[in-house]
């Protein structure tokens, strides 16, 4: 691989021991549904005009070492005329894009979905490059029910996430590999543990079918918790029934796992990052977070799109983010949200 010295410089940039990851890559139609929820517009201005609020929130270097950023916004300038990449790397924050195009059923697997993209990605990557992205993000989603993932969804999502993958470091770019089982239903929590490992075991086999180098990637999973219509599972079962589906499917040489929130509260995803690595056993790998709506869902109800409100929207991105941080320690405690 001729790329090595330029993967093992990102991943030492994005790998930190107290940092984690914030995702800002919703495709247009995803970003869209999250303005309406506070009444915005999406245009291609009110988008600019919300990820620079986000990623000029001063001192968000303290807490996160890169943001995930969508193809829209690799193009965007703050008020200024900085690039919105060029704002963040200037600070130590690593820009990276979301190289998906969007997902769809999967033909022959009812119920399970298959992710789109991959023709052309090479060239994508390059051009990215040139933009300033050095670490990219594809997500395959896993409905959960008594049949699904199917043998076919499971083998078919592994395959796209690896053939993007092994394509990502060919080009000198870190994958963050994203399966994420989702949390809608009403399955148990030990359903989805059975579930994330099954997901897990057919996404590093085919990792490692493709040649990828563990070492130079990073893992974005969802955590281990019952579906959003049952009983929520507590914090210390979320850690344990997830650590030990790890323990069982994810190989150490993987340097971090950056878990999604995946529809939970802010404060919910938070305990449990938190309940994650007070068990975490030394030599494991990072536990860390790659946050979307957990990080940002304050900040933009905060911001309802009016300028006079980007400080306080600031502050709430800020205050999320260290009290992710502080989770990646296993010392948040929620008393601290107040
Ligand atoms: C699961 O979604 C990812 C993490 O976000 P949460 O922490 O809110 O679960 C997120 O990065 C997602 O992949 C992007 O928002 C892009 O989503 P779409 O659906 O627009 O491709």
């Amino acid at each position: 691989m001729s790329h090595r010295t330029e993967l093992q410089d990102t991943i030492n940039d994005l790998v930190d021991g107290h940092r984690g990851i914030l995702a800002a890559d919703e495709s247009n139609p995803t970003i869209a549904r999250r303005f309406s929820a506070v009444e915005v517009e999406s245009s291609e201005e009110t988008r600019r005009a919300y990820r620079q609020m986000l990623l000029s929130t001063e001192g968000l270097e303290d807490a996160i070492a890169g943001v995930i950023l969508y193809e829209e916004t690799l193009r965007q300038s703050d008020d200024n005329g900085v690039p919105l990449p060029q704002l963040i790397a200037t600070r130590g924050i690593v820009p990276g894009i979301k190289v998906d195009k969007g997902k769809g059923p999967l033909p022959g697997a009812p119920g399970d979905m298959i992710t789109y993209g991959l023709d052309g990605l090479a060239d994508r990557l390059q051009g990215y490059r040139e933009q300033g992205a050095r670490f990219a993000k594809w997500r395959e989603v896993y409905p959960v029910s008594d049949y699904n993932p199917t043998p076919l969804g499971l083998s078919a999502n592994a395959e796209m996430l690896a053939r993007y993958a092994a394509q990502c470091q060919n080009e000198g770019i870190v994958p963050i590999v994203e399966p994420e089982v989702l949390i809608k239903g009403d399955h148990s929590i030990t359903r989805s543990a059975e579930v994330h490992e099954q997901v897990w075991q057919a996404v590093f086999g085919a990792l490692q079918r493709h040649g990828v180098v563990l070492e130079y990637m990073l893992l974005k999973p969802s955590m281990v918790t019952a579906g959003q219509d049952a009983a929520t599972a507590p914090p210390d079962q979320v850690a344990e029934l997830t650590l030990r589906a790890l323990r069982r499917s994810v190989p150490l040489a993987v340097p971090s796992i950056n878990f999604l929130s995946g529809g939970q509260a802010p404060a919910e995803a938070t305990a449990n990052l938190n309940a994650l690595n007070q068990r975490r056993a030394d030599g494991l790998w990072q536990l860390s977070f790659s946050f979307a709506r957990a990080l940002q869902g304050p900040a933009l109800e905060a911001w309802h799109g009016k300028t006079e409100n980007v400080p306080e929207a600031q502050a709430a991105l800020a205050l999320r983010a260290r009290l992710s941080q502080l989770a990646m320690q296993g010392k948040y405690a929620p008393s601290m949200e107040r």
